[in-house]
């Protein structure tokens, strides 16, 4: 039976397309119908695991979504983001596009882009992408903490293209991009899930030798059961309200005297509920106490030792931290806002408008209909009162 071998070729070479390819096309050949997937619309519906089942597919369509948002185009970056999220939340690899009939999320250009790397085990369009000039410049300067997409590209037309490029150019840097670039290949290089367990280790006791009591949080993707990430995001509170307040000051000056902050930069609380409700928030970005900070990692002596054969190779390396500080009145939200994905978090806010006429941001709820705020203690309140199921932080990877 032909069907048969092909899945023996199938499993002899496991993750290669090729092999997957011929059984869909003998299934076709033969008349077999393969089985279609179902997934609800919005990705706060559903589970979204890390890494899903189409590593290959969603690898694919994360290029083209990265390279919409260094072209600062949201809009197609979005759409590419949600065709990945919905690969990612299958609960098993995609063998053809016939299977993906009447799902959501996928519009004409990311099937195109599916058939192709199913077709050829990869998508000329993401190597375009990829091997272009435009794009690999694009990369490499965002990669520099404190450097957004609009700097990038303004810097891109003037020819600069490198870091070297960037140092001779005569631009003057501000302190958040002349740390990035000191620190540029640590910062680039993804924090393990042990480097957040060390650094949470020192954020800790930092928090509670200037505040007894006072709870830290890893949130951010290491929360969502991530084994790595750009950076490590704390969230800290008290049981006390008002105990928290100010705060950071005091953790960066705990920091700094112990000689692990390398950089940071500290907003203030500037949230205030409105009386007139939340409305449509001006933007994404939370008002809580922050600091966006670079921290120094010591590292394990014996790897140390190990590295030792690289000359100049130091003790430590440095790694991106955010603290962020939230009154405990609103912890709920704010461990739903830092838990993300980014995706997952701005299809609860979409969730929450579109069907049920509310608010959502990381400090409340507020309901449009009743003109009021809704409170909650838990996570699992926030998903009642928006009337979705649960899911859990490591079903939150969209
Ligand atoms: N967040 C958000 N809006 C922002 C910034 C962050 O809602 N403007 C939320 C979503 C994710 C969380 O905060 C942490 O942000 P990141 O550290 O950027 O994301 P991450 O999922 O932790 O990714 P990584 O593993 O790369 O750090
Ligand atoms: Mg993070």
């Amino acid at each position: 039976n032909l069907l048969d071998i092909s899945w023996y070729t199938e499993s002899m070479r496991e993750g290669q397309p090729v092999a997957i390819l011929d059984r869909h096309r003998l299934q076709e050949q033969q008349g077999v119908e393969a089985p279609v997937f179902s997934a609800a619309s919005y990705a706060c519906q559903r589970s979204t695991p890390q890494p899903g089942h189409n590593t290959l597919l969603t690898d694919s369509l994360a290029v083209l979504a990265e390279s919409a948002e260094l072209n600062g185009d949201e809009g197609r970056a979005v759409a590419f983001r949600r065709s990945e999220a919905l690969l990612r939340s299958l609960d098993r690899r995609v063998q053809g596009v016939a299977e993906l009939r009447g799902l959501p999320c996928l519009g004409e250009h990311s099937r195109r882009v599916i058939q192709d790397v199913l077709d050829n085990g990869k998508s000329s369009e993401v190597e375009e992408t990829k091997s272009s000039s435009r794009y690999k410049a694009m990369k490499v300067l965002t990669g520099i903490f404190g450097v957004g997409v609009k700097t990038a590209k303004r810097w891109f037309t003037e020819g600069i293209c490198s870091l070297a490029q960037l140092e001779t150019s005569g631009h003057t840097l501000n302190p958040a991009q002349q740390a990035g670039l000191k620190y540029y290949a640590d910062l680039n290089q993804p924090v393990t899930r042990d480097e957040a367990d060390a650094i949470s280790v020192t954020v800790e006791e930092a928090v509670c030798s200037v505040l007894p009591g006072a709870q830290v949080t890893l949130a951010g993707g290491f929360r969502r059961g991530k084994t790595s990430g750009h950076d490590v995001d704390f969230l800290i509170t008290h049981p006390d309200e008002g105990k928290e307040e100010g705060l950071v000051h005091k953790v960066t000056a705990c920091l700094e005297s112990r000689g692990v902050l390398l950089y940071h930069q500290t907003t203030r609380n500037t949230y205030q509920e409105s009386p007139e409700g939340a409305g449509r928030p001006r933007s994404n970005m939370d008002r809580f106490e922050r600091c966006f900070s670079i921290l120094k990692l010591v590292q394990d002596p014996v790897q140390v030792e190990a590295d030792q054969t690289d000359s100049g190779c130091r003790p430590w390396r440095a790694v991106r931290v955010d603290l962020v500080v939230s009154p405990i009145s609103q912890f709920a939200f704010a461990l739903l806002g830092w838990t993300g994905s980014k995706l997952f978090e701005r299809e609860m806010r979409r969730w929450a408008v579109h069907e049920k006429s509310m608010s959502l941001s990381s400090h409340a709820l507020y309901d449009n209909n009743q003109k009021r705020y809704l409170t909650a203690s838990s996570e699992e309140e926030i998903f009642a009162h928006l009337g979705l199921e649960y899911v859990s932080p490591s079903g939150r990877n969209a």
